[in-house]
Formats: C-alpha cells, sequence, structure tokens
C-alpha cells in the first residue's frame, strides 16, 4: 500500500510507523485509519519486523478522530467505529511483537486509545493524555473504557472521563499510563532504545508472553497457570529458548534470531 498519512521505517528490526498529518496534530481519518491497519498488518507478517514504534509527526502524537473529515448525513458513528478503529485496536493488541508508543505530544480522544493499546509507553515531558470525548458529548471509544480502569483503577478512569482534563506526562507516569518520561530531544533514542532491545530478543517468546499477559487479564488462577504451561510448550520448541540456555551454559550473551 502506498501510504499518504504515514511514514513507514525499517531499521535493525525495528519498524517505526509516524502518523504523519501534523497539520492536524496527526487526527486520524479514514485513510489514516485503513493505512495504520494496513502497516500494522504487514508488521505482523513480516520476519524481519521484530519489534514496532508507533509516534507523531510534528508536536503532537494524536488528536484522535478528525473532527472536520466526518461524513455528513445519516452517518453511523458505531459502524464507524467498529470499521476503523476497533480493527486497529485489536491489531495492536494480537500484533505477536511489542509495539512501544513514543507519545511526542497530546494524545487525545482515541489517539490516546491508540497509545494505550501499545505495549509500552515512552513520553516526552512535554506530552499528556487527553480523554477528549465527554468535551465533544461523546462516550471514550476505541478502547478507553477498556484500558484505563485496568491501567489507573475504575475510581481515576472516571475522573479523566468525566473532567477530561489533560494529564500531563509526570502525572501519566505517576498513574501508570506510561513507563517512562524523558526530555523531547531523546524520545526517539529512548524509545529505540527499548524497542532495539526488544528486536533483538526472543520474539516467539515476546509474542507468547503478550498472549498470555492480555488473556490472563480476564482468567481466573487455575485456567491461567493452564494456559502458561501451553504456551511453555510452544516456546520450548523455538531456536530461541535452545540459544538462551547453550549462551547460559557458555556464559556468553544471546544471540538471538526471533524464532
Ligand atoms: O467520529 C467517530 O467515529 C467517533 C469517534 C471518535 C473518536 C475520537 O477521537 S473523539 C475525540 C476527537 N478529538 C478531539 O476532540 C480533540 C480535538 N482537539 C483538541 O481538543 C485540541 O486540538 C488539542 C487539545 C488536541 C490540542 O490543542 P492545541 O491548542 O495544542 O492545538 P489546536 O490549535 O487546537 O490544533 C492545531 C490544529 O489542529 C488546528 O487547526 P488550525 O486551526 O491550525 O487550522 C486544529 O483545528 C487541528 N486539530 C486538532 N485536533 C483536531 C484538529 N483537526 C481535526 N480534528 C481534530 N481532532
Amino acid at each position: 500500500m502506498d501510504y499518504q498519512t504515514l511514514l513507514w521505517e525499517l531499521s535493525d528490526g525495528v519498524l517505526t510507523v509516524t502518523l504523519n498529518r501534523p497539520e492536524v496534530l496527526n487526527a486520524v481519518n479514514d485513510r489514516m485509519a485503513e493505512e495504520l491497519l494496513d502497516a500494522l498488518r504487514q508488521a505482523a507478517r513480516e520476519a524481519e519486523v521484530r519489534s514496532v514504534i508507533l509516534t507523531g509527526a510534528g508536536r503532537a502524537f494524536c488528536s484522535g478522530q478528525d473532527l472536520r473529515e466526518r461524513a455528513a448525513g445519516d452517518f453511523s458513528y458505531a459502524q464507524h467505529i467498529r470499521t476503523r478503529y476497533a480493527p486497529v485496536i485489536l491489531q495492536l493488541q494480537s500484533l505477536e511483537k511489542p509495539v512501544v508508543a513514543a507519545v511526542n505530544g497530546v494524545a487525545a480522544g482515541a489517539g490516546a486509545s491508540l497509545a494505550l493499546a501499545c505495549d509500552l509507553r515512552v513520553a516526552s515531558e512535554d506530552s499528556s493524555f487527553l480523554q477528549a470525548f465527554t468535551r465533544i458529548g461523546l462516550v471514550p471509544d476505541s478502547g478507553a473504557t477498556y484500558f484505563l480502569p485496568r491501567l489507573v483503577g475504575l475510581g481515576k478512569a472516571f475522573e479523566l472521563c468525566y473532567l477530561a482534563e489533560a494529564v500531563p506526562a509526570q502525572e501519566a507516569l505517576r498513574l501508570g499510563l506510561v513507563n517512562w518520561v524523558v526530555p523531547r530531544a531523546e524520545l526517539m533514542s529512548k524509545a529505540r532504545e527499548v524497542a532495539g532491545r526488544l528486536a533483538s530478543g526472543p520474539t516467539r517468546a515476546y509474542g507468547l508472553t503478550k498472549r498470555a499477559l492480555l488473556r490472563n487479564l480476564k482468567a481466573d488462577l487455575p485456567s491461567a497457570l493452564d494456559y502458561e504451561a501451553m504456551l511453555q510448550d510452544a516456546a520450548g520448541r523455538t531456536e530461541d529458548h535452545r540459544e538462551g540456555v547453550q549462551a547460559f551454559l557458555e556464559k556468553r550473551p544471546p544471540r538471538y534470531v526471533g524464532r
């Protein structure tokens, strides 16, 4: 696919996908939603991609739905969310490779949900998270009501959604919304450091770990234990597991190949 709204850059196993409509703070139009889904599917297919960074061009990460480019007439919000946003969020979660959001500015509305659907978040000091939905009389969507209570607890999630005030990066760190906060100038180097480390790790084990963590959010202990045991069978058959053990025994760093 020829991308008009994204930049795609693959280097040393790290795919960087940049939302690229900076003039509207990377607001999501239909084209961008389509392209992002395509890019994430390609990331899943291509063996050379071993981790992904999602970031935004310019001064924002993503301002959510493009409020200027919405279909007129008897537009169905439900259908739009189901066909444009839900597939992207599901793809981020089912992509069995580590995904790091490099939050380079405001992440608002569905833009915040995009960041929250990533596995890890590095945020610049000047970034913020905004549950913008109720400001315009909408319900938090694209997974906001799923991710927020899990990350910050129900009471805080109510506050963030009802009051819809921007959460600055340091507060986001305190709440557990992000993993690291760094100066703006160091954002991409920190994101590349994290994603690069993951790209040279045991990709299959990471993918199965992601599957276990997400699935077991909703499981009881016996079924979580059983699911882990089943996934361990798959991880135990990988070349990377053999290499990890061999490297340990030979007292040298492992050289993982991602399978
Ligand atoms: O439709 C459906 O399918 C339902 C799905 C909904 C999902 C959602 O995401 S709903 C939430 C939509 N997003 C918002 O409500 C956020 C709107 N934007 C803002 O509140 C502010 O722009 C920010 C707080 C994000 C940033 O404020 P600030 O002051 O730093 O920047 P600004 O001046 O407001 O924006 C700069 C430009 O970007 C400006 O254009 P201009 O005046 O320079 O020509 C602004 O209009 C444009 N822009 C920002 N956000 C959007 C946008 N244009 C279209 N859509 C946007 N979401």
